[in-house]
């Protein structure tokens, strides 16, 4: 039994990679900031709405799509980063709100 726990917890981390980072990207006067991102496989991306106005995080590029739903003010979302490649973050309220993101495998 010991030993079934010893690899289970081997095979665990192995699976998550141990320098993982955590990006805070804040909304604020409708622009992300920062505006770009060059992450690696395993990352973290906390979008934090620190604006007086909702926000909607969502990426149409087909490899990355994706759509965190409404972000009202003071409230935080996560995007956990599995797919290698380079995409732009987009608002569904706010055209001009763009974060250009590049995922390194
Ligand atoms: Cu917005």
């Amino acid at each position: 039994m010991k030993l079934f726990i010893q690899t289970t917890f081997i095979a665990t981390s192995l699976a998550i990679p141990a320098a993982a980072e955590e990006f805070v990207v804040t909304m604020v006067g409708t622009n992300y900031s920062p505006s770009s991102i060059n992450a690696s496989i395993g990352d973290t991306i906390r979008f934090v709405n620190d604006d007086a106005t909702d926000h909607n995080v969502f990426v149409p590029t087909a490899s990355h799509a994706l759509d965190l739903g409404k972000q009202e003010p003071g409230a935080e979302a996560e995007l956990i980063l599995r797919t290698p490649g380079g995409f732009e973050v987009e608002c569904v309220f706010h055209a001009h709100m763009l974060l250009q993101v590049e995922v390194n495998s």
